[in-house]
């Protein structure tokens, strides 16, 4: 197989006969660009000589996207063209202060800026017109190029006759244009870490009960990653940390159906479990612990309340306890390991010897990633999983804690946050029409409180039937609220959310996104939601924006200035908003009091860096008066620990580590000491294993039930649906259970479009080698994949390191579904249906499907499909 760069070599060469001034840097030969001139067409090897031979800079670059990490990335600019990208390189690397490193898709961001296939011009649907025009044709429809001006006078007139006529909520969408507009139908829910918030947060008080800091992790004696593959799923350093704290000793446990690359890097052990199945197992782990009286009775009768009928919250039947349903005392079903192994495939003696080690190895790290919470009615999972960490009593000690991880934390799992960027001074702009959803821009993270006495919008995986049917769900026993969607809004204030690609039904999706009058966004590639538009509109990427601070790692901000001015005819969305607010009637300087640029400042003049005492903050950044005349911002000179300019030209900021500094953190070591003298914010104070709050607030908002204790109950499209007949075990329609794992070619659905990293990490489907046999498959067949909800075909690899029974596809493809309905990409979505969930968490890992040999032609590897170049 040809290597990385000699392909990527190819795919330059594979382009049309011309390059854009911008876009030949794809093959680290050949780029040029004159910043804002458009397309030329030029010989790409003479470019990329004269380019070689010039000087250029190292600018530090932003790497923005939704990855699992945070880390420092530079890109090498000569004449505005990047040409070649490094990383961190601000300081030696070693375990204790390690550099901030960036991943193979960091990267490759420059092939996704300067990329053939960036929008490059406003462009509509050819036979669009306003009020609809030919809609069925969204996804299949020519592409016009227009003028800026004709682009925003549609949008603007499009947005004005739907308020008029229709009103706002029938905009759905969300930005701060918007808000100034008289709002719109938002949205809430949890697209990504599945039903973990609510839980964590009912149960122990804290939205964000957090891990200690890295280096403590290194006083475990053992690690269990629940559902977590960080040798994926968290690239930059936390592979890395966990090497150091089993270097120090510390033994790893993995539970995943998968034989994962990280089970292959960091496990002693790998304990399989059925997807959606794990309540099962920490059910039959309580009950080993229980009746061989291994857990921490002391820490439970301290520290937590429902454990057993002695130790209740105020209010609750005795009877509900955790410790008699495990035991089956009422129901008459004792959760024992050979009960649980039915359900999830766990080998009886493996999930004793499992609980045993658990209960006493101390200390342990207990900790689980999202996965097995994006399951139907995940909240059980999460519920079990706490409740038996709390069992062994490994909370608020050196070399302990229960919790999910914060999977964006590149530097570790937890710890505290040492250093913090300011805010960008930006007033925040409300919607009017529902003023208590309001946390993040993001529909995938926005948080309601069901018991509001405001309306909230809708769950987002009730959007398509919302806009099919009219109706969605109201919160708080509100019933079916009738919605009339006319207008899908994604001119994003930033970026963010391919929800047509990355939320649930994608044919469903297509649907509804085909039955509204009218759709438009704002995008850097033609992603499915703009593949899908009306009107598309360019994008600046982070790189042609004035500035920015990312956050997201504990121990380090990352600083990045303008790296190139726009290409093409690219603009900044804040641009977009002041020309559409000045067709609107509205004053585009309330919408945004100050500039791009002062925010960038504001951001970095208001940074905290934690003191040495581990405790206090004082003021990041020196800045002089001269700094504030040459940047011309406005601002008051300050004393901090690095100059403004060398922040900026160094790209990072990371607060150096020792094992013996005082900035680590042991999360509840105080409520642990003495709860009575430091409550927990919970209604009784301690952290509750029997929570009412929680069955309350999940009730409330209004789509599935849970009793206040972790029990098991078999999940719509779970293993149990894999049957015709549990008791005879006779395979039903859909034997196989899929799983939708976060993969290494992108981040969601961002970088799929880039030919080197398909080539790298094809989009292949995994399933176990005895399965594929007994279907009459090979390695290599193309594949039919069927659930209720869509087709895909993708390439099969057979392996043994995948449970029997489940399959695997990586999550965020760009779906190409064909007139006959079959994605040959293989979005996970177009398999994945919408099913409402607890707190509109999706339940992608609980989804069951079909396999069968493709009799159609042999797909052809993605890295050689042609890309989406429009002009
Ligand atoms: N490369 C890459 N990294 C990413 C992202 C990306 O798109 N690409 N996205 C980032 C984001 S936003 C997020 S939220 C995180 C998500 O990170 P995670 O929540 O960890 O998600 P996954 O990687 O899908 O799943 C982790 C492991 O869980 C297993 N698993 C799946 N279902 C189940 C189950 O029901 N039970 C058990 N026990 N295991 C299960 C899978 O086999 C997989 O090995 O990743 C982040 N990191
Ligand atoms: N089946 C299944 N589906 C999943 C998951 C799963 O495990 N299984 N995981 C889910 C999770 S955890 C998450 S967090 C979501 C993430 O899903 P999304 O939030 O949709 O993330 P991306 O797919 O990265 O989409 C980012 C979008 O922003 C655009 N974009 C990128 N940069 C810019 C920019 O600078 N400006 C503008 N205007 N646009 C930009 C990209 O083109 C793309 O359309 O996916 C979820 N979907
Ligand atoms: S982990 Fe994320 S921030 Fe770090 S280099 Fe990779 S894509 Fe960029
Ligand atoms: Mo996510």
């Amino acid at each position: 197989m040809a290597n990385f760069i000699e392909k990527a070599k190819d795919y330059a060469m594979n382009r049309r006969s011309f390059l854009s001034l911008s876009t030949a840097a794809v093959a680290g030969a050949a780029a040029i660009t004159l910043p804002g001139c458009g397309l030329t067409k030029v010989d790409s090897t003479t470019a990329a000589a004269n380019l070689a031979q010039k000087e250029g800079e190292w600018i530090p670059a932003a790497c923005w996207h939704n990855c699992g990490g945070r880390c420092s990335n530079k890109a090498y600019v000569v004449d505005g063209v990047v040409i070649r990208q490094k990383t961190d390189d601000t300081h030696p690397d070693s375990p204790d202060y390690p550099q901030q490193r960036g991943c193979h898709r960091g990267r490759s961001q420059r092939y996704d800026v300067f990329g053939a296939d960036r929008i490059k011009y406003p462009m509509k649907r050819k036979n669009w017109a306003p009020g609809g025009g030919n809609k069925e044709l969204r996804g299949k429809d020519e592409w016009v190029r227009i003028s800026w001006d004709e682009a925003l006078d549609l949008v603007a007139g499009e947005l004005k006759r739907i308020k008029e006529q229709y009103g706002n909520k029938s905009i759905l969408g969300s930005s701060r244009l918007l808000n100034f507009y008289g709002g719109a139908l938002v949205r809430w829910g949890s697209s990504s870490s599945g039903a973990w918030g609510v839980p964590q947060e009912c149960m122990t008080g804290f939205f964000s009960w957090k891990g200690n800091d890295r280096l403590d992790w290194r006083n475990a004696k053992l690690i269990v990653l629940w559902g977590s593959n960080p040798a994926r799923s968290n690239l930059g350093n936390p592979t890395y940390n966990l090497m150091q704290a089993k270097k120090a000793g510390a033994k790893i446990i993995i539970v995943d159906p998968f034989v994962t690359p990280s089970v292959k890097t960091l496990a002693d052990k790998h304990i399989p479990c059925r997807p959606g199945t794990d309540t099962a197992l920490l059910l039959a782990m309580a009950y080993h612990m229980i009746t061989n009286n291994l857990q921490d009775q002391d820490f439970l009768d301290r520290c937590t309340v429902g454990f057993d009928k002695d130790h209740m919250p105020e209010g609750a039947d005795p009877k509900e306890n955790f410790k008699d349903y495990v035991l089956g005392t009422y129901d008459g079903v004792p959760k024992t390991p050979e009960w649980a192994s039915e359900i999830c495939g766990t080998d009886p003696q493996l999930i004793k010897d499992f609980a045993k080690e658990i209960a006493t190895t101390k200390p342990m790290i207990f900790t689980s990633s999202f996965a097995p919470a994006r399951t139907y009615r995940g909240q059980q999972f999460c519920q079990a999983f706490l409740t038996v960490g709390w069992m062994t009593g490994n909370v608020g000690k050196p070399g302990a804690g229960v919790f999910t991880m914060n999977y964006a934390a590149n530097q570790s799992y937890g710890g505290k946050t040492l250093v913090k960027a300011g805010g960008t001074g930006l007033p925040p702009a409300k919607n009017p029409l529902f003023p208590d959803v309001t946390y993040g821009p993001y529909d995938g993270y926005r948080w309601a409180n069901p018991t509001n006495p405001v309306a909230n919008g809708m769950a987002y995986c009730e959007t398509y039937d919302a806009i099919l049917n009219g109706k969605y769900t109201g919160t708080n026993g509100r019933g079916k609220v009738s919605c009339d969607i006319r207008l899908i809004w994604l001119v994003r204030d930033g970026y963010g959310y391919n929800f047509l690609n990355q939320s649930s039904d994608v044919n469903k999706g297509i649907k509804a996104f085909r039955k509204v009058d009218f759709v438009v966004t704002n995008d850097i590639v033609l992603s499915t939601i703009s593949k899908y538009a009306d009107i598309v509109l360019p994008a600046t990427t982070q790189w042609e924006k004035d500035g920015v601070i990312l956050q997201g790692n504990p121990e380090a901000i990352f600083v990045t200035p303008k790296v190139v001015e726009p290409l093409y005819e690219a603009k900044t969305e804040e641009w977009m908003d002041r020309e559409l607010a000045k067709r609107l009637g509205l004053n585009p300087d309330e919408i945004y009091p100050i500039s791009a640029k002062q925010q960038f400042f504001n951001s970095i003049a208001g940074a905290q860096v934690i003191k040495e005492d581990g405790v206090n903050y004082g003021t990041l950044a020196t800045i002089t008066d001269k700094d504030i005349q040459e940047w011309g911002v406005k601002g008051k000179a300050q004393q901090g620990k690095i100059a403004l300019n060398d922040l900026v030209k160094q790209g990072v900021y990371q607060v150096a580590r020792t094992p013996s500094d005082k900035l680590g953190m042991i999360q509840g070591a105080d409520f642990v000491q003495d709860p009575k003298a430091h409550p927990l914010t919970t209604k009784s104070g301690k952290l509750e294993i029997h929570c009412q709050a929680l069955s309350d607030k999940i009730a409330a908002y209004g789509l599935t039930t849970i009793p206040p204790i972790a029990k098991y109950e078999p999940p719509k499209d779970g293993y149990e649906a894999t049957f015709q007949d549990w008791k005879s075990k006779h395979k039903g329609q859909y034997p196989f259970q899929l799983i939708t794992i976060h993969y290494g070619r992108r981040s969601h659905s961002t970088y799929d479009n880039i030919p080197q990293l398909r080539e790298a990490y094809p989009e292949d489907f995994v399933m176990n080698k005895r399965d594929g046999e007994a279907l009459g498959l090979k390695n290599g067949d193309t594949v039919l994949v069927e659930s209720a909800y869509g087709k895909v075909i993708r390439p099969l690899t057979l392996t043994e390191a995948m449970m029997p029974g489940v399959v695997a596809l990586g999550e965020g493809a760009w779906a190409e579904i064909d007139d006959t309905g079959i994605d040959k990409a293989g979005a996970t979505n177009t398999l994945c249906g919408a099913r409402l969930s607890g707190q509109g968490e999706e339940p992608w890992n609980t989804t069951i499907v079909r396999v069968e040999k493709y009799n159609g032609a042999p797909l052809q590897p993605d890295d050689e499909w042609k890309q989406r170049i429009i002009f």
